[in-house]
């Protein structure tokens, strides 16, 4: 099933990865080229050889597709997973006066003493985020990131571009187009616009049988902490524009480049191989919300979710 599709990506990375150093200098092993494809309905496809949150996937879509690129929404919403790269953006601006928090991602791991002060600051940054405007409007931005290019992308002519919507209107009106796209890597804006460089960079539709389908490109790919995320936030999308077009869902298709384990995972993934997959979840879908505009938090659950505990691991930063 789902599940043992993506266990067999984390064997096949371990026996065929090459090393390779990083950005992050944390070190992985890689490889380059891999496709997962989903069954939709065979269940939702959430890990259940270990938790996977799922209100954080909800949130962080839900947060996409309203075009937000701000993390106080996701503060809002207890979900912390965007806030290292606000912060990052926070500790390096000139008007940042606390302790130095070079490189906080590693030492954070390595030094407590630096972790005690990472977290206080850290803290400092979110109930600042939250509770005061001009700095959420300054320090909580994280640039042009997936929500701008979804569903305001920039023209030359100083227009924007609904992406999303208008994905959503062609499916309707052209299911057959081979056009259906949605690209979040806008050359103009990686370099110096965008806290984090688009790691799930384009993404297709496709319609046959009145099955509705999804295939991500994406450029690089953390395979134990963010690949689960990706795949249920995918097959999450898949099933919200699914609903609205009055269509089933078909495959969830997954296309990686730079599919890389980090040298610091290696425990939890032996933890992680040696567990039995159980039975895929089902998601329960509001239906009197038809457009995927509409859905909130309180439209969206996960049924029959019985994973094994959490694995924690360091987040490469
Ligand atoms: N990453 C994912 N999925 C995501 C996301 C990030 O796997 O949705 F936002 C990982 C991939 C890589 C790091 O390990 O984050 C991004 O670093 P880089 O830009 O150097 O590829």
């Amino acid at each position: 099933n789902s599940e043992q599709t993506y266990l067999q990506l984390l064997k096949y990375v371990l026996e065929h990865g090459t090393k390779k150093e990083d950005r992050t200098g944390t070190g992985t092993i890689s490889v380059f080229g891999y496709q997962m494809r989903f069954d939709l309905s065979e269940g939702f496809p959430l890990l259940t050889t270990k938790r996977v949150p799922f209100r954080l996937i909800a949130s962080e879509l839900i947060w996409f597709i309203q075009g937000d690129t701000n993390i106080r929404y996701l503060l809002q919403h207890n979900n912390n997973i965007w806030n290292e790269w606000a912060f990052k953006r926070w500790v390096e601006s000139t008007v940042y006066t606390g302790p130095d928090m070079t490189n906080f991602g590693l030492r954070s791991q390595t030094d407590s003493a630096f972790a005690a002060d990472y977290n206080e600051q850290m803290e400092l940054f979110k109930q600042k985020v939250l509770t005061d405007d001009r700095f959420a409007e300054e320090f909580g931005e994280l640039g042009n990131v997936y929500g701008k290019q979804w569903r305001e992308w920039k023209t030359s002519q100083g227009d924007t571009i609904d992406q999303l919507k208008d994905v959503v209107a062609t499916i309707k009106q052209n299911p057959d187009s081979r056009r259906l796209i949605v690209s979040a890597w806008n050359p103009e804006d990686v370099p110096s616009n965008m806290a984090l460089p688009p790691c799930h960079t384009m993404f297709q539709f496709y319609v046959t049988n009145g099955k509705l389908s999804c295939q991500l490109y994406q450029r690089s790919a953390d395979i134990f902490l963010g690949i689960p995320f990706n795949i249920a936030s995918y097959a999450l999308l898949t099933n919200m524009v699914a609903h609205e077009c009055g269509l089933e869902v078909g495959e969830f298709i997954h296309t990686l480049g730079d599919a890389h384990i980090y040298t610091n995972h290696m425990e939890q993934i032996k933890t992680q191989l040696n567990r039995e997959p159980g039975t895929l979840p089902t998601l329960a879908l509001n239906a009197d919300k038809k457009s995927i505009f509409d859905i909130a938090m309180e439209d969206l659950s996960i049924e029959n979710y019985n994973p094994q505990p959490a694995i924690k691991a360091p987040v490469a930063v």
